[in-house]
C-alpha cells in the first residue's frame, strides 16, 4: 500500500458547452480507456468510479450578450457540484475528469460545500478569471474563477441558470501556475486583487521547485487545509499535450507538469482534483492524442503517490540466492 493512500472517487464530466470546440466531452472516455482506475488501484488506492454525469442542453437557452448557453452551463455545474459534494461526504478524494474548464465552477463549489476551508491551485496557460463583461469570447471556460471569488461578486451580472452559485473563495485562497495567455481584464483583476500568480516567467526565473514551495507556503502558512487542484491540460507545453482546445506555446515541460502533481501529493492535503480540457478531436495524429491523454493520466497518478524515484512496499524482501 502506497505511502499516500487515499480512498478516491472518480466523476466523469463529459461537458463541452463552456466553449465552442467539439470533442472535449470525450475526455473522460479516453482517460478511462488509458486504464486510470486500474493504475490507481495498482498504486494501492481504493477507487470508486461513479461513472459519467449525463448532461443535457437546456431548451430556450438564449445567449446573454456574448455569453453562450448560460442555462446549460449553470445546470451542468449544479449537477457536478452535487456529485462532488457527495464524493466528499463519502470521505473520498474527488477526481473530476472533464470536460471543459467551466466545470471548475461546480467542482469547487461542491467541494467547498463539504470543505469550506479549502484552497485552490489552478494550473493553466489561462487565468480563466474573466467576468462575463470582460470576456472577449463569451466562453464560460474562460470565466469560472470570477464566479467563485467574493471580491468579484459585485462585478457579476445576473445570469440565467447561475442563481445557485455563491462565491466561496477569497483572492488569497488561490494560486496560479503556468500562466502565459491573459486578457487585459484578467491581468487587471489578478494585480488589483493581489492574487498569487506564477506565470511561465516565474517558472523560468525561480524554477518549478521554488514555485511549488512558494505556492504551498502562500496557501498553507496559516495552517493545513484541503487543496483543490484544478489542472488544465493546456498548462503543459503543446509539444507534450497538443490535443486541447486552446494550446499555447511555451508551457510546462512534462517533468514540470509531473513535479507540480508530486508536490501537491507530498502535502498530504489533496482533497479534490480536476483534469480538464483534454480534447481528443484536436489531436492531428493518434500520437498527439495518446501523448495528451497519457500526460493527463500521469498527472493524476503523480497526485496520488506515483514517484519517479521508485517505490517498494515496506515488507519487501530481497530474494536470496
Ligand atoms: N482568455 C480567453 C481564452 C481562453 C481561456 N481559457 C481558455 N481559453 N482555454 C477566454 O476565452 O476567456
Ligand atoms: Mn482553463
Ligand atoms: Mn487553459
Amino acid at each position: 500500500q502506497s505511502r499516500f493512500y487515499h480512498p478516491i472517487g472518480i466523476v466523469g464530466a463529459p461537458f463541452a458547452r463552456g466553449q465552442r470546440k467539439d470533442g472535449v466531452e470525450k475526455g473522460p472516455d479516453y482517460i478511462r480507456r488509458a486504464r486510470l482506475v486500474a493504475k490507481l488501484g495498482a498504486q494501492g488506492h481504493q477507487v470508486k468510479d461513479y461513472g459519467d454525469l449525463k448532461f443535457e442542453d437546456v431548451p430556450n437557452d438564449e445567449p446573454l450578450g456574448r455569453v453562450k448557453m448560460p442555462k446549460t452551463v449553470g445546470s451542468a455545474n449544479k449537477q457536478l457540484a452535487d456529485a462532488v459534494k457527495t464524493v466528499k461526504k463519502n470521505g473520498q478524494t474527488c477526481v473530476v475528469l472533464g470536460g471543459d474548464h467551466s466545470l471548475a465552477i461546480g467542482s469547487i463549489y461542491g467541494h467547498a460545500a463539504a470543505r469550506p476551508d479549502l484552497c485552490v491551485v489552478w494550473v493553466d496557460a489561462h487565468a480563466d478569471i474573466n467576468t462575463p463583461l470582460t470576456s472577449p469570447t463569451g466562453n464560460f471556460h474562460g470565466q469560472p474563477v470570477s464566479y467563485l471569488l467574493r471580491e468579484l461578486h459585485s462585478k457579476i451580472p445576473v445570469i440565467p441558470g447561475f442563481s445557485w452559485i455563491k462565491p466561496c473563495l477569497s483572492a488569497q485562497d488561490i494560486v496560479y501556475i503556468g500562466l502565459r495567455d491573459l486578457d487585459p481584464g484578467e491581468h487587471y483583476i489578478i494585480k488589483h486583487l493581489g492574487i498569487k500568480a506564477f506565470s511561465m516567467t516565474e517558472v523560468d526565473r525561480l524554477g518549478i521547485g521554488r514555485v511549488m514551495e512558494e505556492a504551498c507556503d502562500h496557501l498553507l502558512s496559516k495552517g493545513k487545509r484541503p487543496i483543490h487542484l484544478s489542472y488544465d491540460i493546456d498548462a503543459i507545453d503543446p509539444s507534450v499535450s497538443p490535443a486541447t482546445g486552446t494550446p499555447v506555446k511555451g508551457g510546462l515541460t512534462y517533468r514540470e507538469s509531473v513535479y507540480v502533481a508530486e508536490e501537491i501529493c507530498r502535502t498530504g492535503l489533496l482533497s479534490a482534483l480536476d483534469v480538464v480540457e483534454v480534447n481528443p478531436d484536436r489531436g492531428k495524429t493518434e500520437e498527439e492524442v495518446s501523448s495528451t491523454v497519457s500526460a493527463a493520466v500521469d498527472v493524476v497518478l503523480s497526485c496520488f503517490g506515483q514517484l519517479r524515484e521508485g517505490f517498494h512496499p515496506s515488507n519487501y524482501q530481497l530474494p536470496e540466492p
